[in-house]
């Protein structure tokens, strides 16, 4: 029976699934070489950690390995249901509560290797995290693509640790229309993939993120993003606010320093801001909640023909 170890979180309605112990052996190279090893190598591995019948489309994996750059507490390989993530800013939190959870840390601030960089994050004590992500920047502005049932739709392609193509929605955001935002949001990346925009060096734009205005009038904006594999993020997604904060920085609507809350399709907010960086790059700060929700010995039977999930 192989088992796994695991701390189980969610921020702000968004799961992740922390492996804190007996994770695949990915050496000691840098993150984005292990982040590579990781998908080549152990993508069954991932698959029972995150997918039916332990997990869901939903469940986001954080595999904790030990840092390559100095400084950091820990590094992090994010993923979910059908690969890896860049970066993962719910997760970082979820990260980050998790490890406060176990007495690995307590306030204070850290450093976190990914394989997109080194992220820096303060736990606040309790549920808060803040988190600073990786530089982010706008990389296309008002590109159009012509999407299936749907004419041109416009929209930013902007970099926040993942690739995202941002347009907004004309109808405000609501829970009961998930299904249509998924399908809409579906049909803009295929068109884009159709079109061939990507991100920059050809990168695969894998996270849609449709903008509407907020339904609470104390935050700036709502969002819905979906992911890649299908699911939508119940969080504000923290490398897609990075996102959009990079696209305000842009367009000069949003200064240094002045706060963004944004707001997710369930309703749960980050507060977002940044520091400017070199380049026309920001710096964002993303801060958010993370509550523990278990604490697990995963459990794969050799024998068990799903043990290992039900793949991709
Ligand atoms: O919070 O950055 C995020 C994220 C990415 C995918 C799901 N959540």
């Amino acid at each position: 029976m192989r088992r796994i170890q695991v701390i189980d979180t969610h921020t702000g309605g968004e799961p992740t699934r922390v492996v804190v112990g007996r994770g695949p052996d990915l050496g000691d190279g840098p993150l984005s070489a292990r982040r590579d090893l990781f998908r080549e190598r152990f993508d069954r591995f991932r698959s029972a950690v995150v997918n039916e019948p332990r997990g869901s489309d939903v469940l986001v994996g954080a595999l904790i390995v030990p840092p390559h750059e100095p400084g950091c507490v820990a590094g992090a390989i994010f993923f979910n249901n059908v690969g890896v993530l860049g970066m993962c800013g719910h997760g970082t939190i979820g990260l980050a509560v998790a490890l406060a959870y176990l007495g690995r840390i307590g306030p204070g601030r850290y450093r976190l290797d990914t394989p997109v960089g080194v992220v820096g994050f303060e736990y606040h004590g309790g549920a808060r995290v803040s988190v600073e992500n990786v530089p982010s920047y706008r990389y296309r502005r008002d590109v159009s693509v012509d999407v299936r049932g749907d004419g041109p739709v416009v929209g930013d392609v902007a970099w926040g640790g993942n690739w995202f193509f941002l347009a907004p929605v004309g109808a405000p955001i609501v829970l009961d229309d998930v299904a249509a935002l998924t399908a809409r949001a579906a049909s803009i990346r295929e068109a884009l993939e159709a079109s061939g925009v990507t991100g920059a060096d050809g990168a695969e734009i894998d996270h849609v993120e449709l903008m509407g205005p907020p339904a609470d009038t104390n935050n700036h904006a709502r969002n819905f993003v979906l992911c890649p594999g299908m699911a939508y993020d119940r969080s504000p997604c923290g490398t897609g606010t990075s996102a959009k904060l990079a696209c305000l920085a842009a367009d000069g609507k949003l200064a240094p320093g002045e706060a963004w809350r944004q707001e997710s399709v369930v309703g749960s907010v980050f507060e977002g801001s940044y520091r400017p960086g070199e380049g026309g790059r920001i710096h964002p700060v993303i801060a958010g909640e993370a509550y523990v929700t278990g604490e697990a010995t995963l459990l794969i039977d050799p024998a068990d023909p799903f043990g290992e999930g039900l793949l991709p």
